[in-house]
């Protein structure tokens, strides 16, 4: 029977763009959240041309991480991290995307940061791109539907490896690649890939270019990253939602099968480093005429990943439409799933789909994981003697964490660590809301800017605290 092990990384996970700020501060560039203006539960986030004046662009401060990361990394420390993950915003270290010299003030700024993590003993964990690529490659090139962004990446990439080899073991390559299967979705081909879909344009096709040039990418990263350190565990990042039949009749199982490949196949790339067969026929029938090369291929299988990340929040559940082809289609085959609740913001909570993931990734790939994501974002209320009464969170952490725990200690799943989102309060990415919060720890930011950005520990701080002392036994 497995255990938590006594090196198991508990810690809190982010994104440079969410929470940072500084948008422009020590020669940092554009990126792509730069141009995304504030949404909420029923509007989508506004996506400008170029950053133009009279908008809300909420990344543009974030909770003001870059100045104050001191007083929160510290804040971490005393909840007992043994990891933080966090991204390097491309943009601060090549601006424009396209440079062949990295900016100084950038490369300083992770130094420090990491540095700042280190000394506390908490290992820094970090991904490579989360949906801030620089806005110069999305004009000037069109974001990922261009080859020529599988090198920009990469001089990227190795800027950073090289530079942070001694400071950094664990990496991800391209946060939640998998979320572009809605390729209806703006936000998410705008976030994963920098695409804008034109007038006439096949998104679905387009997207199918963009992400095998992000996996071409990302299995070169691979290959370059343990050139530069042996050591280095270098991981995918997938958004996983599973996607439950709603009924045991045998066609919403089979079209829940080909939702379920539809939303993973990325996976399959990523660890066994070859398309699988049924995308490869389904790319043939749709005569995708795609630029896919023989030497591309190579690199796939050359450069797969050492373990799983993943972000769990929720889970879905389709039906049979009565169409033979089985293709899925995100914006519009999902249906409620009447044995679980919902979120304020529609999310359908779902502890025991946690150990049903994990044990799914194990049978697919029989690779560690690591759930580098999981949270309830919430509306919180700051009581009159300024204190923060965040059950639901805590319940919600509880319930997932038995779950979690079950899936190693029952099922042998092999786990690295746990580090639950927005472990500070911080921008949405779906909807740049403040309101919906994810926090151990409490900012004073608003949704429409106001606020001292103070910062207060919640309920959850202490709980949560707790947890990692015992190494999970007090829930
Ligand atoms: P927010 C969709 C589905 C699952 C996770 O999300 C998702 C998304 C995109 O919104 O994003 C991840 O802030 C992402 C984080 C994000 C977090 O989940 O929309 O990796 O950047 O903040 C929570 O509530």
């Amino acid at each position: 029977m497995g255990q938590l092990g006594k090196d198991f990384l508990w810690g809190g996970a982010v994104a440079a763009h969410q929470l940072e700020g500084a948008w422009q501060v020590d020669g940092k560039g554009i990126s792509v959240a730069d141009v995304m203006t504030a949404g909420d539960v029923n509007h989508q986030r506004g996506i400008t041309d170029g950053v133009q004046p009279g908008n809300n662009y909420p990344n543009h401060e974030g909770i003001d991480f870059y100045h104050r990361y001191p007083e929160d990394i510290k804040l971490f420390a005393e909840m007992g991290f043994k990891s933080f993950r966090t991204s390097i915003a491309w943009t601060r270290i090549f601006p424009n995307g396209d440079e062949t010299q990295p900016n100084e003030a950038g490369l300083k700024f992770y130094d420090d940061l990491f540095e700042e993590c280190l000394k506390y003993d908490i290992q820094p964990v970090i991904t490579l791109s989360h949906f801030e690529m620089p806005y110069h490659l999305v004009t000037e090139y069109g974001g990922w539907r261009n080859r020529k962004v599988i090198d920009f990446f990469l001089n990227f990439a190795e800027t950073v490896f090289k530079r942070y080899r001694n400071k950094v073991k664990y990496w991800m390559t391209f946060n939640e690649i998998n979320n572009q299967a809605n390729y209806h979705s703006q936000f998410a081909l705008f976030t994963n890939s920098g695409l804008q879909i034109q007038p006439g344009e096949d998104a679905e096709k387009v997207m199918y270019q963009a992400a095998h040039y992000e996996l071409v990418a990302s299995a070169k990263a691979v290959q370059i990253g343990k050139q530069i350190n042996p050591d280095f565990k270098i991981g995918c990042m997938i958004a996983m939602c599973p996607i439950y039949p709603l009924t045991a009749k045998p066609e919403d199982v089979l079209k829940a099968e080909r939702a379920m490949q539809t939303r993973y196949w990325f996976a399959d790339v990523h660890c066994h480093g070859r398309y699988p067969e049924w995308l490869l026929q389904y790319q043939k029938n749709q005569h995708y005429d795609l630029d896919i090369t023989a030497d591309d291929l190579k690199e796939l299988a050359a450069g797969t990943v050492d373990y799983i990340g993943f972000s769990y929040y929720m889970s879905f559940a389709t039906k049979d439409n009565g169409e033979t082809t089985l293709h899925y289609d995100e914006e519009h085959d999902l249906v409620p799933n009447p044995y679980v609740k919902a979120s304020e913001w529609g999310w359908q909570v779902d502890s025991v789909g946690l150990r049903y993931v994990m044990n799914w990734f194990n049978d697919h790939y029989h690779l560690p994981e690591f759930i580098v994501e999981n949270g309830f974002g919430a509306v919180d209320h700051v009581e009159a003697d300024g204190q923060v009464h965040d059950s639901n969170r805590i319940n919600y952490l509880r319930d997932h964490i038995i779950q979690m725990k079950k899936a190693v200690e029952i099922d042998g799943v092999d786990l690295i660590g746990y580090t639950p989102w927005g472990c500070i309060d911080l921008v949405s990415a779906g909807t740049g809301q403040m309101s919906k919060r994810y926090g151990f720890i409490y900012v004073d930011k608003q949704d429409d800017g106001t606020g001292n950005l103070a910062r207060i520990k919640k309920d959850s701080f202490y709980w949560y605290q707790k947890v990692i002392a015992t190494n999970g036994d007090v829930l």
